[in-house]
């Protein structure tokens, strides 16, 4: 029997309202975005957006996007949205990525700001509700950031998420359930999932050592002791330094002078060190002891770790030290499969044309340097040419014929020259 499509769905579980997109940014619209993007005031020296699809890429409008273009600036700038709330609803994150630059250090991430945000003033410590996406400094820091403010304080994810150094277009995708769960994606690909209470340190923690358990006295946990029946022999005890048998008084010691001779002192190698009796294992060990856990009476479970009573302000707000890191496809909705279709269609179309492009642009470089490294070659090869008559006809032989073969070598060898850029 065949079921309509949207029956087999909902019979499935996977029939979606639709989906709810709060915001979207593609940048089509030429300068466009310079009314939806607002700049942040408080510094002077900001660094410059400006809009570009870069050195390469997949289509030269639809792969434009905001680009750092200043090095060693903060940049700051920020889209509104109409505020919503995710309470009971999933939260999807997400956006491209592309560090043409060749990144050494800078930040890749947004900021979710709730609506109280003053946009022209947004600074390092305007509290938002979430920040996500890459960051790298030095070969130390790649990584993915999830921080989410928790009653005023940033958390931030325990688990390490590496992001991508090259210099290809990425998505980076956050999904937030409201079953307190998250799914970190990285180029519609799962890097990282699970509960929002296991990774993150929001909550205290469930149990704790019971205070009023202590080990008892008599516990033994050491696992070798001295062996009782071992002791020191007689003979142990030696001076580690003794005066040198060797030595002999010198002849013109003058003991008036110098006070009484006394030879030089040496290492006694009959010496042994400190005795110590042989190890053996305890008999009365009796394991590590385990300290005995109990409920925390300071936790208490948060069912509303994910819900945030507003968002309404998607803020870039980062350092970088080489600009030229491209963003783009910006989209926040609470659509698991409409982001990651959304993501199929921008970042997923641009790949494949990018890496075309980077690949075609690899193969020309080393064309020219395979080129480049052949006249160098052929050049010394000549060279040598010229000297080789000299080296193997005797100056006794014929003079003339050795000066014939290098001047039509050294010829040649101008010609090899010529073909040098
Ligand atoms: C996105 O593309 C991948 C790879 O082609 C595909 O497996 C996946 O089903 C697509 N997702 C959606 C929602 O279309
Ligand atoms: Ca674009």
């Amino acid at each position: 029997m065949l079921l309509p499509v949207p029956l087999l769905l909902s019979l499935l579980g996977l029939a979606a309202a639709d989906p709810t997109v709060y915001f979207k940014e593609q940048f089509l619209d030429g300068d466009g975005w310079t009314e939806r993007w607002i700049e942040s005031k408080p510094k002077p020296d900001f660094g410059k957006f400006v809009l570009s699809s870069g050195k390469f890429y997949g289509d030269q409008e639809k792969d434009k996007g905001l680009q750092t273009s200043q090095d060693a600036r903060f940049y700051a700038l920020s889209a509104r949205f109409e505020p919503f709330s995710n309470k009971g609803q999933t939260l999807v994150v997400q956006f491209t990525v592309k560090h043409e630059q060749d990144i050494d250090c800078g930040g890749g991430y947004v900021k979710l700001f709730p609506a109280g945000l003053d946009q022209t003033d947004m600074h390092r410590d305007s509290e938002y509700n979430i920040m996500f996406g890459p960051d790298i400094c030095g070969p130390g820091t790649k990584k993915v950031h999830v921080i989410f403010n928790y009653k005023g304080k940033n958390v931030l994810i325990n688990k390490d998420i590496r992001c991508k150094d090259d210099e290809f277009s990425h998505l980076y995708t956050l999904i937030v359930r409201p079953e307190n769960t998250y799914e970190v994606k990285i180029d519609n690909s799962q890097v990282e999932s699970g509960s929002l209470e296991d990774d993150w340190n929001f909550l205290p923690p469930k149990k704790i050592k019971d205070p009023d358990a202590d080990k008892p006295e008599d516990w033994d946990d050491r696992t070798k002791i001295d062996d009782p029946t071992d002791s020191k022999p007689e003979d142990w005890d030696k001076l580690e330094h003794i005066p040198d048998p060797d030595a002999k008084k010198p002849e013109d010691s003058d003991e008036e002078m110098d006070g009484e001779w006394e030879p030089p002192v040496i290492q006694n190698p009959e010496y042994k060190g400190e005795w110590k009796p042989r190890q053996i294992n305890n008999p009365e060990y009796k394991g590590i002891w385990n300290h005995p856990e109990i409920d925390n009476p300071e936790y208490s479970p948060d069912s509303n770790i994910y819900a945030y009573e507003n968002f309404a302000v998607l803020g870039l707000h980062l350092w970088q030290v080489k600009s030229g890191t491209i963003f783009d496809n910006f989209l926040i909705t609470n659509d698991e499969v409409y982001a990651e279709e959304f993501g199929n269609e921008t970042w997923g179309v641009t790949k494949a044309a990018e890496n075309f492009v980077s690949k075609k642009k690899k193969e020309r470089l080393f064309s020219s340097s395979l080129l480049s490294a052949i006249r160098v070659v052929s050049s010394a090869y000549l060279r040598l040419l010229i000297f080789l008559p000299a080296i193997l006809i005797p100056a006794s032989a014929s003079s003339s014929l050795a000066f014939r073969m290098m001047y039509s070598a050294y010829k040649l060898n101008k010609q090899g020259d010529n073909i040098q850029p």
